[in-house]
């Protein structure tokens, strides 16, 4: 089924103007005014909307086996609640287990991504070392299409890389053409803190951030931005909370190392008073790693946003329900990790970013979309509203409102951290390759419909590049 969007303002990371964009056979296939098309083409009514590359979330972990449990969303239902909020494409993690072989846990991890409704993508976590990791990782990249490996500097005496690991890891990163990434938080130091604090007869989830205070992002930041250097080798760190971690950033930036940070909408606008919350269930349900932050955090990360020092914007969309996170009742180490967020992304970004002047629009689709899939190596495929690229439109009210709530959102848990809060910016119709996936207020996703994004490694050498360049010829816009 083809289809037309009529009578929008296509709105991309770069510019914004008036045109029509037609889409068939998953492609979209042409942009401008009067264009010729099918007589059976499916016409949407675009007038007095934007239409923007679908949002690509570059940070989820749906159905994550984690801390001895599952987490309740899964691929299917995930990626359906990102259609809703206007994400079409996620990249989620393989995550083995130690000792566990690579090539297994990925073919696990693609096996549960098969549900998906929309596109998916997997970074491969390196949680142990040895010579079967050194060629797996080679076997990933050249055969599977994954130019991304993930380190947990957390989670001692489980998934935790030591700085061994991530010697040799970004040094096999560097040979590959793939890009580094790291979750930074000295485990060390959480390990340590969390017995001190447990054994004051702090067992609450107040003790939670007490145990992960900002410097000990900020060490970790820096220890692995200052080790990518060394070796020569980029780096994107994840879910960046707090100043002590985006001065790293900002230092290793300012003098041309090629560092990348990433932050998520709940640590633009949550901060950690939810923690001292005396409802166990409220305070538990937003234990999650780095923790939300005091408020100054959250201007620092917004400045962050818009001096170009960050570059994504993600959810890290990792549900647990009432139920898994009681586990921690009397522990707080033991609560599970996680929040949800892939369904208000969009939303949130618009009203505390556009509405309030701190991004255009132009830099919202950036930051929503097309950095990540420049920094992952899949633009224009993603993250573009040009002719070849695949059809991931979402098509937006910039003025319309909506409550959040969990009694309303298509999330899989329980609980909203975004709960109660009134946001303008919301997506009208969701297209994934050109298929209408939501559309006012209803979710039209097909189980299994999603596909496998293959991201190609990062070349150095010209040749290579040359290769490469030709896979994506530049797209002319026949606007007239
Ligand atoms: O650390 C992560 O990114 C995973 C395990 C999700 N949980 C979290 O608290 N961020
Ligand atoms: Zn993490
Ligand atoms: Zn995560």
């Amino acid at each position: 089924m083809s289809i037309l969007i009529k009578g929008g303002t296509v709105v991309t990371a770069d510019q914004s103007y008036q045109a029509d964009v037609y889409c068939d056979e998953g492609i979209i296939q042409a942009i401008g005014k009067d264009l010729d098309v099918p007589k059976d083409c499916q016409i949407i009514d675009a007038d007095q909307l934007l239409v923007m590359p679908g949002g690509i979330d570059p940070h989820t972990h749906m159905q994550l086996p984690f801390m001895g449990t599952v987490a309740s969303e899964d691929f299917f239902t995930g990626t359906s609640a990102g259609a809703a909020g206007g994400t079409t494409s996620i990249i989620d993690f393989v995550i083995p287990n130690p000792q566990q072989p690579l090539m297994e846990a990925y073919n696990q991890w693609m096996e549960w991504a098969e549900k998906s409704a929309t596109d998916y993508s997997f970074h491969v976590a390196i949680t142990w070392w040895d010579d079967s990791v050194y060629q797996d990782m080679a076997t990933l990249v050249n055969e599977h299409g994954v130019n991304s490996f993930k380190h947990f500097m957390a989670y001692k005496n489980a998934i935790m890389a030591e700085d061994e690991t991530l010697v040799k890891s970004f040094s096999r990163c560097l040979e590959l053409g793939a890009m580094p990434t790291v979750h930074a938080e000295n485990g060390d130091l959480v390990y340590h803190l969390q017995k001190e604090i447990l054994a004051k007869g702090i067992r609450g989830p107040e003790g939670h951030p007490v145990s992960r205070p900002p410097e000990v992002e900020g060490e970790a930041a820096n220890r692995a931005i200052r080790i990518a250097q060394a070796l020569n080798v980029p780096i994107y760190a994840v879910h960046v909370s707090c100043e002590e971690s985006l001065e790293a950033i900002t230092r290793a930036r300012s003098e041309g190392q090629r560092v990348y940070g990433e932050v998520l909408a709940g640590h633009l606008e949550i901060d950690d008073s939810v923690y001292r919350n005396k409802d166990f269930e409220f305070a538990a349900a937003h234990v999650m790693s780095p923790p939300f932050r005091p408020k100054k955090h959250q201007e620092a990360l917004w400045k962050g946003l818009q001096s170009g020092n960050l570059q994504t914007t993600a959810t890290d969309h990792c549900c647990f329900c009432a139920d898994q996170k009681a586990a921690g009742k009397d522990d707080f180490s033991l609560i599970p990790n996680g929040t949800a967020g892939i369904e208000d992304r969009l939303s949130i970004m618009w009203d505390s970013g556009v509405v309030t002047g701190r991004l255009t629009p132009n830099e919202f689709v950036a930051v929503t979309s097309t950095n990540a899939a420049k920094i992952f190596n899949i633009y224009p495929q993603k993250g573009s509203i040009s002719v070849g690229a695949d059809a991931d439109i979402v098509i937006w009210d910039a003025n319309g409102t909506r409550t959040i709530s969990a009694k309303t959102h298509h999330q899989n848990v329980d609980f909203n951290i975004f709960e109660g809060r009134t946001v303008q910016g919301l997506a009208v119709h969701t297209l994934s390759r050109g298929n209408l996936v939501w559309t006012e207020g209803e979710l039209r996703t097909v189980k299994g419909a999603g596909k496998y994004i293959k991201r190609p490694a990062f070349s150095s050498d010209f040749e290579a590049v040359k290769k490469q360049a030709s896979l994506h010829e530049p797209t002319a816009v026949n606007r007239d």
